[in-house]
């Protein structure tokens, strides 16, 4: 670029590169999605379709930036998680979060005809999502994070499926159905549901109930590729998509394909067996030990 009497605006530009070695989780949330929920008339208190798009949107954003080792979604929300030892875009706040944010508005626009046929999407209802990067610095703290959206899911769920049953079902108004929900705990609320409407809450879909995780299948022998990519061999192998072998799970801190120590282009080899790797659609407990004991790639980066 050539130098001109006007180069000197750049000093105003503000770094914003968030801290090493940390998680960084994007979550972006629809803007005004209760009244635009209204405008579409989504189903109440949830909209299988309006949900399935947001999963599509969020699995073709996971597809986009192999970077991402797992997302959450709920509601109008999504949260996408970087990697600590991530480099996409020299880390910058703005960048992750604005790329993550449009990619993410493009394709729940361009696939919104495909899950709502007959309601064509018109202004000044405009779907929009708004987005923030936090970090977090340590395995347990990203797991509490992830662990407190899913039990907010939980919770909203609850309260939303016995508030709507009541006034759709009971025929109670808004504020009657409110005024007898206020102070009441799970249990209550599944007792109203089960002796009121006979509905057992544990037989609602697991969708609504926990949400949606996404993350990347990788494949038996992904660890032999990822090891031989690490220490220069060739990476020319095809492989097939399944579970890996426990045994071979490099999670700890000391495997050789620890990404602190990896190359540039090792990282940009590791980064192309994430893009082909499937990116798996799921609606399981992510608060317990299990689901991370039995994806350890997912915490350990590889891939
Ligand atoms: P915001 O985020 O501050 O711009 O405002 P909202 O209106 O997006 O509020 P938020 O994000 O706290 O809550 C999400 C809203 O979206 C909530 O009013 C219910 C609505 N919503 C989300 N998913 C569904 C659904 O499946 N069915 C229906 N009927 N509404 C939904
Ligand atoms: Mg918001
Ligand atoms: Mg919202
Ligand atoms: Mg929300
Ligand atoms: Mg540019």
């Amino acid at each position: 670029m050539a130098n001109s009497r006007f180069e000197y605006v750049k000093s105003f530009e503000q770094p914003d590169v968030l801290l090493p070695n940390t998680w960084i989780v994007v979550r972006i949330d629809g803007r005004g999605f209760h009244k635009l929920s209204d405008h579409y008339a989504f189903a109440k208190p949830n909209d299988r379709r309006a949900l399935d798009l947001m999963n599509a949107a969020a699995v073709e954003v996971m597809k986009e930036l192999p970077d991402l080792c797992i997302a959450y979604g709920v509601s109008d929300e999504f949260s996408f998680v970087f990697h600590p030892n991530c480099q996409l875009f020299e880390r910058r706040n703005g960048k992750l979060v604005t790329t993550i944010v449009s990619t993410f508005t493009a394709h729940y626009i361009y696939k919104w005809s495909e899950y709502f046929p007959e309601r064509p999407l018109l202004p000044p209802y405009l779907p929009s999502f708004d987005g923030r990067a936090v970090i977090y610095p340590n395995n347990r703290i990203l797991r509490d994070y992830m662990s407190w959206r899913q039990v907010d899911c939980h919770i909203n769920n609850l309260y939303n499926t016995t508030f709507w049953t009541m006034v759709l079902q009971g025929g109670m108004s808004n504020t009657d159905a409110e005024q007898e929900l206020k102070g009441t705990v799970s249990a209550d609320k599944n007792e109203i549901l089960f002796k009121r409407f006979g509905i057992n809450y544990n037989n609602e879909l697991e969708i609504y109930k926990k949400g949606t995780v996404l993350y990347r299948q990788v494949c038996a022998n992904f660890y032999d590729i990822a090891l031989s990519v690490s220490t220069g061999a060739n990476m020319s192998q095809q492989y097939e998509l399944e579970e890996p072998k426990p045994a071979k799970s490099p999670a700890d801190e000391e495997s050789p394909v620890a990404e602190s120590q990896q190359s540039r282009s090792q990282q940009d080899k590791i980064r192309k067996l994430r893009r082909k790797a499937q990116v798996v659609i799921d609606h399981v407990d992510i608060i317990k030990d299990e689901f991370w004991e039995k994806r350890p790639w997912i915490l350990s980066g590889n891939p």
